[in-house]
């Protein structure tokens, strides 16, 4: 398959004050305060950054200095501290804006995360676009956040969802995809990493065979663009979602990027204030993108923690870190892999930081609890991806996820209390 690792050549420079040629993720775990905790009286090994990662000081200091020092509403007070909060808001907006390429500040859409951003869509292109018999393309390796949402206005509107299937590796076959998409098919939605599987898809090739038939597509970036470079003109991906604490931001904070002209058309999401311009009893005007989406007070410090994580991840060079979290996530597969009793779901060509695995009949729940009274923090389930469960013939698994202050020696650290794990049960 082909790697979907874009250039960010485009993206304006920004001062990569870490960037000194070799990452040393070492010195990036002093960044993170949280990772000198110990656990059951254990270092803490956190490998569970698929669902959430840690975050770096810039981050805390600049959410404390916001609330102690800048703290208002926004977009409303014509006094000082508003102004100093709307700028600061509108800041970071422009911010995500350089961080992923897009072309306009407004496409730049402050949601609670990926989970709002696709069920935005979903009621508002989708119920614009969908009737009876059209079709939604969906992938087989979704997080339930993109097909729940794209199920529930299917069955409002009378429309299917149509799922591309994937081999056993967990790599999508781009031909029955390509069969897939016809004149019914209204929008693909596609994850860009699985967070199940760690597959990252070939999305930007999906796109252009898309393009072909006219079709938009979404693509669901939770998992990747804390690992890869994003530049959504290059993707040219119509819709792009991202979740700020999966980045080393904070919680309650994420992104939906769309292109202008496609946001301009769909209806507003939430109605409320900030999203109009003019409001009687009779009638009313419905402001501008990207104002239009984002009704209420929004998560204010969220949006500027998250532009401060977004700073810190831009100051170093995003190439080294993937570097760096592919070393680790190659190291961990060599070496779970020579565990006998070890099976690694999800071995597709492309991946990123997401090693997901079984372990005999243990069931992944158990292995969690031993791992952690060790002080490994990993995540067992099903990972909110159950079809992926189904189509691999199993119940959940463990699963142990990399980001760019994790190190090989997290890893040796696994390997031992996988270790223990089978002294419990064999
Ligand atoms: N899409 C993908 C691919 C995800 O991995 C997740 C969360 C979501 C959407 C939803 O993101 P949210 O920020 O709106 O919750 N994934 C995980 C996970 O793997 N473990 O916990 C949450």
């Amino acid at each position: 398959m082909t790697p979907t690792i874009l250039n960010d050549a485009t993206a304006p420079a920004v001062q990569k004050e870490h960037a000194s040629g070799s990452f040393d993720a070492v010195k990036v775990r002093e960044d993170f305060p949280i990772l000198t905790q110990r656990v059951h009286g254990k270092p803490l090994v956190y490998l569970d950054s698929a669902a959430s990662t840690q975050k770096p000081r810039a981050v805390l200091d600049t959410m404390q200095r916001f609330y102690a020092e800048q703290y208002s509403n926004v977009h409303r007070g014509v006094h000082q501290l508003s102004q100093v909060a709307t700028d600061l808001y509108e800041d970071a907006r422009r911010t995500v804006q350089r961080f992923i390429n897009a072309e306009r500040e407004e496409e730049i859409i402050f949601v609670r995360g990926t989970t709002e951003a696709i069920n935005l869509v979903a009621q508002t292109f989708g119920r614009r676009e969908l009737g009876t018999g059209d079709e939604v393309v969906v992938s087989a390796m979704e997080h339930h956040a993109n097909i729940v949402p794209w199920q529930m206005i299917c069955q409002e509107r009378g429309a299917v969802l149509r799922v591309i299937p994937m081999n056993d590796h967990g790599e999508l076959d781009l031909d029955a995809y390509a069969d897939l998409l016809g004149p019914r098919t209204k929008i693909v939605a596609v994850t860009h990493v699985s967070n199940a599987l760690g597959s990252i898809n070939p999305v930007r090739e999906m796109i252009r065979i898309a393009h072909e038939r006219d079709i938009p597509v979404l693509v669901d970036g939770a998992q990747s663009a804390q690992h890869l470079p994003i530049d959504v003109r290059q993707l040219d991906c119509d819709f792009f979602t991202l979740s700020g604490h999966k980045m080393y931001g904070p919680t309650g904070i994420g992104v939906l990027y769309g292109k202008k002209a496609l946001l301009d058309r769909m209806p507003p999401y939430q109605g409320g204030g900030d999203m109009i311009l003019s409001v009687t009893f009779e009638k009313t005007t419905y402001n501008e993108v990207p104002f239009k989406f984002e009704a209420g007070t929004p998560d204010i410090a969220g949006a500027i923690g998250f532009a401060a994580a977004l700073t810190y991840l831009r100051s170093f060079d995003i190439h080294e870190i993937l570097a760096h979290e592919k070393d680790v996530l190659q190291y961990a597969t060599e070496t779970l892999s020579g565990i006998d009793a070890l099976r690694i779901v999800g071995t597709a060509e492309e991946k990123a930081s997401v090693l997901s695995f079984t372990l005999c009949a243990i069931h992944p729940h158990d292995i969690g609890t031993i791992l952690d009274q060790h002080g490994i923090a990993i995540r067992a389930g099903h990972h909110c991806a159950q079809p992926v469960m189904q189509r691999f013939g199993i119940p959940a698994t463990a699963r142990a996820s990399f980001a760019m202050y994790n190190t090989r020696e997290d890893v040796d650290r696994l390997a031992e209390g996988i270790e223990q794990v089978l002294e419990v049960f064999t």
